[in-house]
């Protein structure tokens, strides 16, 4: 009898999850009841239209509700005389226009006893569907449900930093998923997969290659292929971007220089631009690494990046497409604050962008590390779109072994406020354009996809991809809702466990920064590489690529002072932020290494010293892996054994490298404190010299 349980239980929940489904699993509801009801309001889907973006709406509802209920349901051309099904329609009055972005919303609304999906737009048709999809896989009634919704952010987009060689920087999921040498013939039905995950999202741009380009891409035998990856994406409402190498000038057309002001340059880019479009009409634009980590860019020839943004504007000519100029940029010699670096370049040139160019900021002033204050370019160019660009690949944040979900960082940084007009002026609203009322808007998310079968490695990192889709289209959502919506699509509609893994995804980016970098530490990880610590690093590249350069120990004490007495870097915010970080005494605990040098023996809001509330913090972060664990373990019985054996090897590791960076950094900065591990904590049991031996392991060529 239990052996005939267990067969019924692995049989209804069908072969074993290997992950390729993301949220998009549509296996049949378990609760018969509530299927039911579904199955009334969902006989059939109707749509009349015959645009391609229409007819994936009607072909995912149809598989979705087909898969997820159970029961046939035909796309057919009419309503139906008894209703009772889900009607697509196009209808330039469901949105009203002065909405921002109404053209991509949606509204649901009951109307002769059918559910109708109304927008201006197939997109935004699309959209509605998978609103429909989303509201029956967690479990929310049709019947009398009534929605309006529209995207806040315009260009809401995935940024892939994929090679041509295949390899992706930064990514931790496998080879990139474009297949160059299968392409244009070969179409990997996994692009399809990918085109449906971004939609149903709400995601509506990719950005297919790597900010670091290769000029491959702008060649007669690459364009073919990226014209054929946009036909994937086009049915799915979603336009393709390239990231491009200023240099293409000199590499593909044989020029002396890249100079933007030099007419034979403009030339030979508007003709590129011109040739693009002929291969891809509804190309979305451009990408731009300029002047940064040794990029060619305008700077060479003594332009600045508005001239090099603005020749490309004008190259787009008449043609729908935008220049995303990327402000991640930092100066060759690498002796100030790199703190400031992108704000000096940038906020000058407010006011002098082509109204094409978006300039891209990401969301805090270093680069990706676990917590950051919002990056100081927020609400200092007003006159400038400026699109937030996160990160959802985990360079800094323990690769695809450690579990980060990302939805909190997001939106720590919408939320934070600018003071740019007054109290309010949030991060959010000057990306949505509303603070300073531009239309052109953006967000991008670096890619954590790649080929391996679970498109993420960490099965948990889909929740990164998923929570920023859905913040991408609305930013006030809650991250700690959207976690529990995608472990509800994703994992199991069981209640308890998808309330423990909400717990664990919730937590897991404060645990993370806890045992990495607690109370505002910064850029204190493995050289290159980018992972484990190494906060002794004295010796690199550059020194703001060391670890001392961040956190500035000394015998005194710890942090990087940022104020008037220090680098000044605070006085590029607002006063009212100044207020809230200038001072050690009030400055929010989070952040008080990123403006401050401390003394070790300084007591701290919290009672407990500088040395000792570091050693609490690494201490109590290491342990709290256990934690994350045991949320893990709660959900067994509901999860899939295999997904659930390898996000458990993952904790495991987890805690292991925990236990590595407490050890670590809690015996680096105690040679320079000079202070015991306070108790209850015990010492490491290891010593520095073990642990740095450890790390060399990880440098080695
Ligand atoms: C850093 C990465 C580097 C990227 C760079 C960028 O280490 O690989 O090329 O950002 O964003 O985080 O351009």
């Amino acid at each position: 009898m239990f052996l005939l349980l267990v067969f019924v239980a692995a049989a209804h929940r069908g072969v074993a999850d290997d992950g390729y489904r993301l949220w998009l699993k549509y296996d049949r509801l378990a609760d018969a009841g509530q299927c039911a009801q579904y199955q009334r309001a969902a006989r059939f889907v109707a749509t009349t239209g015959t645009d391609p973006v229409l007819r994936t709406a009607a072909a995912e509802l149809q598989r979705g509700l087909q898969g997820l209920l159970g029961q046939p349901v035909p796309v057919q051309a009419s309503m139906g005389a008894l209703g009772g099904g889900i009607v697509l329609k196009l209808d330039r009055t469901a949105i009203d226009a002065s909405t921002p972005n109404a053209a991509e919303g949606y509204r649901i609304y009951s109307e002769k006893n059918n559910l109708v999906v109304a927008s201006p737009s197939a997109a935004g048709v699309l959209y509605g569907a998978y609103a429909v999809l989303r509201r029956v896989q967690t479990g929310g009634a049709l019947a009398g449900w009534a929605v309006r919704s529209a995207p806040r952010i315009g260009h809401r987009m995935i940024n892939h930093w994929d090679n041509p060689n295949g390899t992706v920087e930064r990514g931790y999921a496998g080879s990139s998923i474009w297949k160059w040498d299968e392409l244009p013939q070969r179409l990997d039905p996994r692009y399809t997969d990918y085109a449906r995950a971004n939609a149903s999202i709400g995601l509506n741009g990719v950005v297919i290659n790597n900010v670091n380009a290769s000029a491959r891409y702008l060649t007669p035998d690459y364009l073919p292929k990226v014209a054929a990856l946009a036909g994937v994406m086009r049915p799915y409402g979603i336009r393709v971007y390239l990231s491009v190498f200023w240099a293409a000038p000199k590499v593909l057309g044989g020029l002396p220089t890249a100079d933007p002001l030099d007419p034979a340059v403009q030339r030979w880019w508007a003709a590129k631009t011109d040739e693009i479009y002929r291969a891809i009409p509804d190309f979305g634009g451009f990408l731009v690494k300029a002047n940064s980590e040794g990029e060619p860019g305008p700077q060479d020839y003594q332009r600045t990046h508005a001239d090099g943004a603005n020749m490309l504007a004008k190259a787009l000519g008449a043609h729908d497409g935008v220049v995303m100029w990327r402000a991640f940029v930092y100066k060759a010699d690498g002796s100030g604050d790199r703190f400031k670096e992108a704000y000096q370049d940038f906020q000058p040139l407010d006011g002098k962008f082509d109204p094409k160019v978006l300039v891209q900021v990401k969301n805090g002033p270093i680069d990706f590390q676990a917590r950051e204050p919002f990056h100081p370019l927020f609400g200092a160019m007003p006159r400038t779109p400026l699109v937030l660009e996160v990160q959802l690949t985990q360079e800094y944040l323990g690769f695809a072994t450690h579990a980060v979900y990302l939805g909190p960082l997001i939106k720590e940084c919408l939320e934070a406020d600018t003071y740019a007009q007054g109290p309010g002026s949030t991060v959010a609203k000057v990306v949505d354009g509303s603070l300073d009322r531009h239309a052109q808007t953006g967000i991008a998310g670096v890619a954590n996809i790649g080929s391996v079968r679970n498109w993420t490695g960490h099965p948990l990192g889909q929740a990164n991809w998923y929570a920023f889709g859905r913040l991408a289209w609305d930013h006030t959502l809650d991250p700690g809702a959207l976690a529990t919506e995608w472990a509800r699509m994703s994992l199991t509609t069981n209640a308890a466990a998808v309330r423990s893994i909400t717990a664990l995804l919730d937590q897991s980016r404060s645990i993370y920064v806890r045992y990495t970098t607690p109370l505002g530490l910064h850029h204190i990880m493995g050289e290159s590489i980018h992972y484990g610590p190494q906060p002794w690093l004295a010796k690199a590249g550059r020194p703001d690529w060391t670890a001392v350069y961040y956190h500035r120990g000394d015998s005194l004490g710890l942090g990087f002072d940022r104020t008037a007495t220090g680098s000044n870097a605070l006085a590029l915010y607002r006063p009212a932020v100044q207020q809230q970080w200038g001072s050690a005494a009030t400055c929010p605990l989070d952040y008080l290494l990123w403006f401050h040098h401390v003394g070790w023996q300084q007591p701290l809001r919290t009672g407990r010293t500088l040395w000792n509330e570091l050693c609490y913090r690494y201490y109590t972060g290491a342990d709290s892996v256990a934690w994350l664990q045991k949320q893990w373990a709660a959900a067994r019985p509901a999860l899939d054994a295999e997904v659930y054996a390898d996000v458990a090897a993952r904790l495991q590791i987890q805690q292991q490298e925990a236990y590595w960076w407490r050890d670590a950094c809690v015996l680096y900065f105690q040679t320079l404190a000079r202070q015991p591990v306070p108790g209850p904590f015990a010492p490491p049991t290891r010593t520095l010299a073990d642990i740095k031996r450890q790390v060399q392991v990880y440098q080695l060529k």
